[in-house]
């Protein structure tokens, strides 16, 4: 078993929840959460979800990275309400730490369909939106821990599938470069579903973490031949360090699945969704070692929180099943 689920799961449940009222009170669900260390506390940034269908992000934070407090207000980004129409919903972010600066990544609802936004915070306290991309159907962006070429790099995944319901999905990766975070250049494709087997439609997970044998990031793939339901799932990809749109390994199996009831049962059933990875130990040079603890934390049924702990060296033999750039994408 690759990822190993906390004892204490799920972690958090909309009980858990602190009412604030007008709108926030006895929410209905609290998934797909962002991750952290800061001030050697360990951050996440929920997604709450309302009664009425709203959604906010909510900070919560812990010393030990499995008992959270968490805040009584919801988090504001300083200047979105800037942003041209109307901004439904903003989920699912990724916290990715560059130098003392933390930048949230985040899938915005809008007319037209989902964007990437993203926003900055030094503290945690005050957060300022930086603007949201042109690309008018895309989610699932996560921005790497540093510079690449003297350019911010991503990964996102453009929403070109259809699904019932009227939704979008995507089964291919692509990696994206910036001067501003805002206006973003598509360099090409990283790695696509497979047709018939569990990753069929594809997202990332966590921001990529650095390794020396390559960028490990974890995705989620999504199962869509079931007929009834589409099942979510998690995978591991290592990805070439000086040319992340290269994939050196991938994992064949997923590496994490809906098996145990909160995984099963919600909102949306047969569902884990990784948002964040926090590694306990990188070396002088910011490499994670293969012996760095590593806590996953997870969306189950976009209904509750789970943790999942594993280590570097376990994700790197997990990708190490399918190795080769053209067998991989
Ligand atoms: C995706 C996103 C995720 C969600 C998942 C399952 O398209 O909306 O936030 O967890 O669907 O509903």
């Amino acid at each position: 078993m690759v990822l190993k689920r906390s004892p204490r799961n799920p972690i958090l449940t909309r009980e858990d929840i602190p009412d604030v009222p007008p709108a926030m009170v006895d929410v209905t669900s609290v998934f797909n959460p962002g991750a952290v260390m800061h001030d050697g506390r360990y951050l996440l940034m929920l997604r709450v979800q309302t009664r009425g269908r709203e959604t906010h992000l909510v900070m919560a934070s812990s010393a030990d990275g499995a008992v959270f407090e968490i805040e009584r207000r919801p988090v504001e980004f300083r200047g979105i309400e800037d942003v041209e129409g109307t901004v439904y919903h903003v989920y699912d972010p990724r916290i990715t730490r560059i130098g003392s600066t933390c930048f949230v990544m985040v899938a915005m609802d809008m007319d037209g369909g989902c964007r990437l936004g993203t926003a900055k915070t030094d503290d945690f306290e005050t957060f300022d939106f930086l603007g949201v991309g042109e690309e008018p159907d895309v989610r699932n962006g996560v921005l790497f821990p540093e510079k690449l070429g003297g350019r911010f790099v991503r990964l996102d995944r453009p929403n070109l599938v259809p699904l019932e319901g009227g939704t979008t999905s995507g089964s291919t990766i692509v990696l994206s470069e910036s001067d501003d975070l805002v206006s973003w250049d598509t360099v090409g494709p990283v790695m696509s579903g497979r047709p018939h087997y569990w990753d069929e439609l594809i997202g990332s997970g966590p921001p990529p973490v650095k390794t020396r044998d390559g960028w490990l990031h974890l995705y989620h793939g999504i199962a869509t031949h079931f007929g009834s339901v589409s099942i979510y799932q998690v995978g591991v990809v290592l990805l070439a360090l000086e040319d992340p749109s290269r994939v050196l390994a991938r994992s064949r199996d997923n590496v994490l699945e809906p098996r145990e009831h909160y995984e099963l049962v919600g909102q949306v059933p047969n569902v884990v969704f990784p948002g964040g990875m926090i590694v306990e130990e990188t070396d002088a040079e910011g490499f994670a070692p293969p012996g760095a603890n590593v806590r996953v934390y997870y969306g189950a049924a976009d209904t509750s929180i789970g943790l999942a702990t594993t280590t570097i060296g376990d994700l790197l033999s997990a990708c190490e099943d399918v190795r080769g750039a053209d067998r991989c994408r």
